[in-house]
């Protein structure tokens, strides 16, 4: 019987280590839950690293490491520390991740980084070799592993592979600066489908196979090494039913119950009165969610319209991530300079403009967050597709609430009932709050329920489903290719 591999940087695992005891926790980020219906017992398999690094655990530690993963229906990728310095904290997220987000002022070209990637991703093709057979599906994910689909393919050329990026593939004037561009695009055509969140993505990478690679491209399919390769968009969805039902579950508490968090959001309202209002933004502490940009247009914002001082809050959740790299420290403090000034500069006895948490919260704390917010604030410079917008409008129970968000989020492009706009564009920024915190409850009210009934039926295990689904036809075709 065929098994299922899924292969992404991280196990859907949080391994803590205390002396020889460890406990595994699962993941519950989106991939995590949306793979959930693909990762099921006995027939499939997550490779990925652990989270530890080897260099740094006894072998009494490897051990028991090993022993819980396996039980988790996992397997390792052994990594150093210096593989994750390089690897990951470097060529990944100081090369890729600035070059596809369109930030090239911040990609690094460094050949030595270049060498580990291509090593590291040897070894995560090396492991996915041990633990699979001809039959087997292999499904890996995103930009840290680029590679693996052609690493695979040459040693097992009979496989089904697919690939799905999760950030934004750019335009070839972009792709075209990378000095290994080459190397790149044919590691991903190892795949036999390639999938993208948007329409844009697919086209993007389209054009740079057929100007980079030169090679034959007829509307989504590709001719690559004697094989088809598919190429389709796949918007990735959320669990909209846990973040429905965890809202609904939150509105029913009674005042007791209810969270410190939630009495401080329900303080601003007693304070602040009629037409109050709470705008909400959350974001991984990341230059690509445009965070910076945000707080300058809040300040346009309550310049443009000071009738709203007093009325209006920003709550702004940045969760830190990766804060050793030099571009992360250098945002965080201009972040903490820019929320300084303008608490400073608007600030009364009984009204601070934003608060700011630097931190990552619970679940229950995030939907507390979610169904206080009137406004959600989505507004990211580059974005992939962007979850978060998505489950702001799956916690609004009631119907009401207004989605701003950003054009340049891959959500965008399935949500033209929020209110959409240019985020560099401080004059229709500031207007579109405005007209958000104007907007009637009916109209509210249906932009909300148009969405509700798209993201619940295009929620997260529909998005898994419909890629293997499309993966498994392409071993069809293979097999139908073979017996002609
Ligand atoms: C990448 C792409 C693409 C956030 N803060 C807390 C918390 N979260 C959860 C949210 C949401 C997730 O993290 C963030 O997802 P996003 O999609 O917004 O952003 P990235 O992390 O940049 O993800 C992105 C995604 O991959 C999927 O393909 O959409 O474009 O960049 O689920 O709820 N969860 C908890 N506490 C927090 O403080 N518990």
């Amino acid at each position: 019987m065929s098994k299922t591999i899924i292969v992404s940087n991280r196990l859907p695992l949080k391994l803590s280590l205390d002396g020889d005891k460890i406990t595994a926790t699962p993941s519950v980020g989106g991939l995590a839950t949306g793979m959930k219906s693909v990762h099921t017992d006995g027939d499939s398999l997550w490779i990925g690293w652990s989270g530890l690094t080897d260099d740094t655990l006894t072998t009494t530690q490897k051990e028991k490491v090993a022993e819980k993963i396996r039980q988790e229906n996992c397997a390792a990728v052994a990594l150093t520390q210096q593989e994750v310095d390089d690897f990951y904290l470097g060529f990944s997220n100081k090369t890729l991740w600035p070059l596809f987000h369109y930030f090239l002022e911040y990609a690094k070209f460094e050949k030595d980084q270049w060498e580990t990637y291509q090593r590291v991703n040897e070894r995560f093709a090396k492991v996915i070799l041990e633990h699979t057979g001809e039959d087997d599906i292999i499904w890996v994910h995103d930009y840290q592993l680029l590679l693996v689909p052609q690493l695979v393919k040459e040693q097992r050329p009979k496989s089904t592979i697919g690939f799905f990026l999760h950030i934004p593939f750019p335009s070839f004037e972009i792709f075209r600066t990378f000095p290994w561009r080459e190397e790149v695009l044919q590691g991903m055509l190892g795949a036999d489908l390639l999938g993208f969140h948007t329409y844009d993505y697919e086209r993007h990478f389209l054009s740079s196979v057929k100007r980079i690679l030169r090679r034959e491209v007829s509307f989504n399919k590709i001719s690559y090494d004697n094989r088809e390769i598919k190429v389709d968009s796949f918007p990735m969805g959320i669990d909209y039913d846990k973040f429905y039902s965890s809202a609904k579950q939150h509105m029913d508490k009674s005042l007791e119950e209810r969270s410190e968090l939630q009495q401080r959001l329900d303080s601003h309202k007693e304070i602040s009165g009629d037409g109050s209002k709470l705008i909400l933004s959350i974001d991984r502490m990341d230059y690509t969610k445009g965070i910076p940009n945000r707080i300058r247009a809040f300040e346009y914002f309550l310049e443009k319209y000071p009738e709203y001082i007093e009325k209006v809050r920003l709550i702004m959740l940045a969760v830190p991530s990766r804060s050793e790299v030099s571009t992360y420290k250098k945002l965080k403090q201009e972040t903490d300079r820019l929320v300084g000034r303008i608490n400073g500069k608007f600030s009364t006895v009984s009204w601070t403009p934003i608060w700011y948490y630097y931190r990552s919260m619970p679940f229950d704390n995030l939907i507390d967050l979610y169904t206080s917010a009137d406004i959600a604030l989505i507004t990211p410079v580059r974005d992939g597709m962007n979850l978060v917008a998505k489950e702001y409008v799956a916690t609004r129970v009631n119907g009401d609430g207004v989605l701003i968000l950003s054009e340049m989020a891959g959500a965008s492009k399935e949500m033209n009932e929020a209110l959409l706009i240019n985020p560099n564009n401080f004059e229709e920024f500031a207007a579109t709050i405005k007209k958000a915190i104007e907007m009637p409850l009916e109209e509210q009210q249906s932009r909300i329920k148009i969405l509700q009934k798209r993201l619940s039926r295009y929620n997260v295990e529909r998005w898994a489903n419909e890629f293997m689904k499309s993966l498994k036809e392409t071993q069809q075709t293979k097999d139908i290719f073979v017996s002609k």
